[in-house]
């Protein structure tokens, strides 16, 4: 089938979706192709999770609002289907591809999920169907790695089939949000695959659909990140200097983004989540054959990792100032998920520092009230713990009274990586050590 032909079938949504990877990005965007009226396939590798969609259930955690009744509604209608059998897309005349593409120890991707896809894909890929990577990559994979794979048969790239990328913009609690109403950078490997791209992605998003080639779309998105993850190691860093030259970074922050075009983000106990922790590596991967000297966005990485370790610091120190060793303390760390009002605990700080305590010898109570395991009653839990250290910005631990904390804990020893508790700041009668407060 040419291009013009499968554009007319994606306009008028006679195209047939597959979507490979039913994560909490490729599950969505197989419903919302499917709420407008496509025919979509769904398939995935696990078993469990393909017979819950079959059924209507979601099979992600945590909250998402529509997820589930839009779930029920399309796999009712029959336009959605999940299955783990690759001959089911023989007929798919899209395909798109949702699955993770984590770092390694080293800080770079292994594709080994993606290239499994490829290497199934290619087995069955129907003349003239258009595969497009949703998943975040580092620049030059489509060229070096993705078109390489799937051509190993003999495919020829704008004969055979159409190939281009197009990187998601969710995010845990606003996964249909997000997709219908964030702006894309579509990229495709040539400008008529873009604009075929710009037509399927027209049905389901409200923002701009913006059509480049496939190196924008995996700069734009690994840098999108990157970017944010600098700004935060920027913030940490004020903070450590705040903190050793007597400042407030909460004041200097309200201060400095006060002048124009100044925008200081949070400085806190450090950064999770699936995506700001790899793709700045996967930005840099993507310049690891170069003479580019990577210093800034490595940097920056660096420094938020450090940061669960400073809070352990800070810890050390506070326990001190009551002839207490870490090694013999029992501490509570409150919040394990790596963000505030969520029960996601990907590459939460929290880990880190749950981690570094416990090679410490220290013994760790976890809270955490969206936490599976962690939810129980957090005055309970302080009982009996020598010092408590918050973690996250869970809205739990401000609505709390300090002092009944305090009174449950064998000593005020209170370190604070999210200015949950500032209001004791200076008072005598806590141990109060926080982020960003010298
Ligand atoms: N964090 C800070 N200081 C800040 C902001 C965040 O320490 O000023 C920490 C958070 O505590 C968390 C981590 O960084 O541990 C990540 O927080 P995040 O607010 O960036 O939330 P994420 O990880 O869900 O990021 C997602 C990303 N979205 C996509 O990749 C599509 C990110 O690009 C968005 O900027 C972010 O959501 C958002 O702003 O919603």
């Amino acid at each position: 089938m040419s291009l013009d032909a499968l554009k007319e079938k994606i306009e008028g949504k006679q195209a047939k979706i597959a979507v490979i990877g039913l994560g909490y990005v490729g599950l969505p965007v197989a419903a919302e192709f499917a709420r407008v009226g496509f025919e979509v396939i769904g398939v995935d590798v696990i078993d469990e999770r393909i017979a819950k969609i079959n059924v209507g259930e979601s099979p992600i955690e945590g909250n998402e609002p529509g997820l589930e009744d839009l779930l029920a509604e399309v796999t009712a209608s029959e336009r959605l289907h999940a299955t783990s059998d690759y001959q089911e897309l023989a007929d798919s005349d899209v395909i798109l591809i949702d699955v993770q593409t984590p770092v390694d120890e080293n800080n770079e991707p292994r594709y080994v999920a993606l290239k499994a896809v490829l290497q199934d894909l290619r087995k069955v890929l129907k003349k003239g169907a258009l595969v497009i990577v949703e998943s975040t990559i580092a620049p030059g994979t489509m060229n070096n790695l993705v078109q390489p794979l799937l051509e190993e048969d003999g495919l020829v790239l704008n004969d055979d089939y159409y190939l281009g990328n197009c990187p998601e913009r969710v995010m845990p609690g606003k996964l249909l949000h997000n997709l219908r109403t964030l702006s894309r950078v579509v990229g495709g490997m040539t400008p008529e695959t873009a604009e075929a791209m710009v037509s399927l992605y027209n049905h389901v998003v409200e923002g701009d659909l913006d059509a480049v080639d496939c190196v924008t779309a995996e700069l734009v998105k690994t840098a999108e990140n990157a970017y944010r993850d600098v700004q935060i190691a920027f913030a940490n860093e004020v903070a450590l200097i705040c903190e050793a030259v007597g400042g407030d970074v909460w004041k200097v922050r309200e201060l400095v983004n006060k002048s124009p075009g100044r925008h200081m983000l949070l400085p806190g106990a450090g950064v999770g989540g699936h995506c700001i922790p790899k793709d700045p590596w996967l930005l840099v991967y993507g310049a690891k054959d170069s003479e580019v000297p990577l210093r800034v966005i490595p940097a920056a990485r660096m420094t938020n990792d450090s940061m669960p370790l400073h809070m352990a610091e800070l810890l050390t120190d506070a326990l001190a100032e009551h002839d207490l060793a870490l090694a013999s303390a029992r501490v509570l760390v409150m919040g394990y998920a790596y963000l505030e009002n969520s029960d996601d605990t990907r590459n939460s700080p929290s880990t880190d520092l749950v981690k570094a305590l416990a090679e410490s010898g220290a013994e760790v109570v976890i809270h955490d009230p969206y936490v599976p395991g962690y939810q129980s009653d957090l005055l309970e839990s302080a009982k009996g713990c020598d010092a408590a250290v918050v973690m996250v910005r869970h809205s739990e631990y401000l609505d709390l009274d300090v002092e009944l904390l305090k009174a449950a804990l064998n000593y005020p020893v209170l370190i604070d990586g999210r200015a949950v508790f500032s209001q004791v700041a200076g008072q005598d009668d806590f141990s109060y050590k926080a982020v960003g407060l010298g």
